[in-house]
């Protein structure tokens, strides 16, 4: 929506898009950049240009220096900020046996039950653990829309001046004038942004079904730039104990499975999280937890594109985090179990933070 020319970087200092164009194609295309000119200013300022046009620094030093000049894109200037409502998402509801039971490939322990590749199995399933079967959840990946905010905006410069801006047509609005933000296009766990939010328990297994469907587009939406550009994905519970074939598979590498290309349009995962700490040891339990994409190459920009959802873990064993804020750590929760399974913990809040630039009021970085 902002004049994109306004978002120059200063003298000297090299655009965050070239820095992940030298990042990206390492240190002959830093080179090639060099030769032509690119950043050329700066870089012999700081003595990390050689006589011959190529870089004479080291990558990391290259890549230290770089950082921190960094010139990020302007956002809009928000007018009335902090006035939207915290979402509180609810715990997100189990499928029931009887449902995911007539899916056309239901969860299990049997070889090939693991993704839509059919060639995996769960190395551990939850009886090898003395646990119960685990609950089962299902997330489609979708192409959505959110809006970051409902504040009006003010299209500013890099300078925080006024700015000219465009309307969807492209016709041009002039500067100081105030605008709404469109919804900017997300790649989201079931279509939100965050994701839905599992609560889980230790002792007691969940499954989540990942399904891609990034190739239906049913709005007709501008996928907009970020994201991985085959549309694939993958799924980490950050700092969970969790067998690697429902961890992304980082033990296959570049070799078997989904490889490095992560899980495509159409295809399927189930990452069967067991809710158990490492070695059995209580002392290895973690609460907080959440889940991001982890596609190779891609996860960065995958995740600005919204693919995160929230995982807390309670732990009743010993009367620790019960939810309950009369028992155990005493801490602040009021716990209310369904008959599903589930259950929500009411005045206990997760905060996620999530830090963007808006550079065209829709495109997140
Ligand atoms: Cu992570």
């Amino acid at each position: 929506m902002s004049d994109q020319s306004t978002n120059t970087p200063p003298d000297g200092a090299l655009s965050r898009r070239l820095l992940l164009r030298v990042g990206a194609a390492g240190m002959t295309g830093a080179a090639v950049l060099a030769a032509r000119g690119i950043g050329v200013p700066y870089l012999s300022q700081r003595g990390l240009l050689s006589a011959d046009g190529a870089f004479a620094a080291t990558a990391t030093a290259l890549g230290d220096v770089l950082f921190y000049v960094e010139s990020f894109p302007t956002s809009p200037l928000l007018l009335a900020p902090f006035h939207d409502i915290l979402p509180i998402p609810a715990a997100l509801a189990p499928a029931s046996p009887s449902e995911f039971s007539r899916w056309p490939d239901p969860p299990g322990p049997g070889q090939g039950q693991q993704n839509s590749l059919r060639n995996q199995r769960h190395q551990i399933w939850c009886d090898q653990i003395g646990s119960p079967d685990p609950l089962v959840y299902k997330i489609d990946v979708l192409l959505r829309t959110h809006a970051f905010t409902t504040s009006q905006v003010l299209p500013i410069g890099p300078d925080g001046k006024p700015t000219i801006s465009f309307d969807p047509s492209g016709n041009r609005v002039a500067a100081g004038v105030t605008r709404a933000l469109p919804a900017s296009t997300i790649y989201g766990f079931n279509g939100t942004f965050p994701g839905p939010r599992i609560n889980a328990e230790y002792g007691k297994p969940v499954i989540v079904r990942f399904a891609n469907r990034l190739d239906e587009n049913p709005m007709g939406l501008d996928r907009q730039d970020f994201g991985s550009p085959d549309w694939s994905f993958l799924t980490h519970l950050h700092n969970g104990h969790t067998a690697p074939e429902s961890d992304g598979n980082p033990h296959y590498s570049m070799r078997y499975g989904p490889q490095n290309t992560g899980y495509a349009p159409g295809m399927w995962v189930d990452n069967l999280y067991l809710n158990w700490p490492a070695g059995g040891d209580d002392r290895e339990k973690q609460s907080f937890f959440w889940f991001h994409d982890h596609r190779m190459d891609h996860t960065g920009s995958n995740v600005y594109k919204g693919m995160v959802g929230i995982y807390p873990i309670y732990d009743p064993k010993n009367g620790l985090d019960m939810g309950d804020e009369r028992q155990g750590l005493r801490l602040p929760g009021v716990r209310t179990n369904h008959s599903d399974g589930s259950f929500d913990v009411d005045y206990d809040v997760p905060l996620v933070f999530f830090d963007c630039r808006l550079d065209d009021g829709v495109t997140t970085h």
